[in-house]
């Protein structure tokens, strides 16, 4: 897979990104748990790469891990590295560059290894890319980020579901996925974004969700399910309204930036194909729902610790369960380990802290 940079207007901005084999997007890769992903990387890039398999565990293959400078040396421009290793997890994953900031300039896609013992019932699948986008590529934001004497990190233009968004269009792209009627459809969720909190639902369908970051759970239904960077999960959704299209909503949570982006809705087509049916070209208007039922991940902070000798550990509680859930080991031996936190400060704009003293 050769990296190169190419022009890209997925949401009708026009800016060069880097592209895959010659394309804007990066492709999705799909496998069978159980094969070898063997995969060059040619840099045609003007600067250093490596390419990381996020969430993959890398049990024997560390040196394929992909994070750059830690686990190999990048790769030069002009060079190339085969990264192959076997996935000991089947699931929904993704891959993304582990050098600088460029991902966020577009090399990151989505890494779906199938099960062959799938526990669920669904007749079609499909991926559900989610990021944020930058309309001013990362060599001019990172310098204006780590010069400013804010700290507040660059705000996205839009939002993309399925590389596709809309901003300031009058004849605006939509993606689309289409799915025959009455079937069900697994949706894999992948939130690449470099900040966004990305909320995803669809007008009048719920969301099941049966998998999260490659760990099958029992199957929950949602309206929404709100997505932290880097976080996937999978949803299944029936089709069995009439046919027609249906609106696929990605909306970016605007409260974690300095100011809000100008644009934080992507809108896709959700088509429900009937045989021997034409299906009307307008979507399907549905009013928003009072009570959504929302996934979301808590992130639970602990109490102030008044007592240095008994630190409580705080677990996020969650409303999903593995469906084979993998017991705690044994505790057989006793390791005290002592950490100490240094409050964090602001050193050219990274936030930084002191880990034992370090
Ligand atoms: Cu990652």
């Amino acid at each position: 897979m050769s990296l190169d940079i190419v022009q890209a207007c997925p949401d009708t901005f026009c800016r060069q990104a880097i592209g895959c084999n010659q394309v804007f997007p990066c492709p999705p890769i799909y496998m069978n748990l159980g094969d070898t992903l063997s995969v060059t990387i040619i840099n045609n890039l003007a600067e250093r790469t490596s390419v990381h398999w996020h969430g993959i565990v890398q049990t024997d293959s560390v040196e394929m891990d992909g994070a750059g400078i830690l686990t190999q040396c990048e790769i030069l421009p002009g060079g190339s590295f085969t990264y192959t290793f076997t996935p000991p997890d089947s699931g929904t994953y993704w891959y993304h560059s582990h050098s600088s900031t460029q991902y966020i300039d577009g090399l990151r896609g989505s890494l779906v290894i199938f099960n062959p013992a799938n526990p669920f019932t669904y007749q079609y699948q499909s991926l559900v890319e989610l990021y944020d986008w930058y309309h001013l590529p990362t060599s001019i934001l990172l310098p204006e980020y780590l010069a400013s004497l804010t700290g507040d990190e660059p705000v996205p233009d839009s939002v993309l579901l399925n590389a596709v968004g809309q901003s300031g269009c009058t004849v605006c792209p939509y993606s689309e996925i289409q799915v025959p009627h009455n079937s069900v459809i697994r949706l894999r969720l992948v939130n690449s974004a470099a900040m966004a909190i990305i909320s995803f639902s669809i007008d009048g369908f719920q969301l099941t969700v049966i998998e999260v970051d490659g760990i099958e759970v029992v199957p929950t239904t949602f309206d929404v399910v709100r997505l932290n960077a880097a976080q996937r999960y999978s949803v299944l959704v029936t089709a069995n309204k009439d046919p027609g299209v249906y609106l696929m909503r990605a909306e970016m949570d605007p409260t974690i930036f300095a100011t809000p982006p100008p644009v934080t809705l992507a809108l896709g087509h959700f088509v429900i194909v009937g045989e021997g049916t034409v299906v009307p070209q307008a979507p399907v208007i549905t009013p928003p729902l009072l009570n959504p039922i929302v996934l979301s991940a808590n992130f639970n902070i602990p109490p102030a610790i008044t007592n240095p000798n008994a630190i409580p550990f705080v677990e996020s509680p969650t409303v999903l369960t593995p469906l084979v859930p993998i017991p705690v080991p044994q505790r057989t031996t006793t390791y005290p380990v002592v950490l100490s936190f240094a409050p964090l400060l602001a050193r050219q704009n990274a936030n930084a802290g002191f880990l034992n003293g370090i």
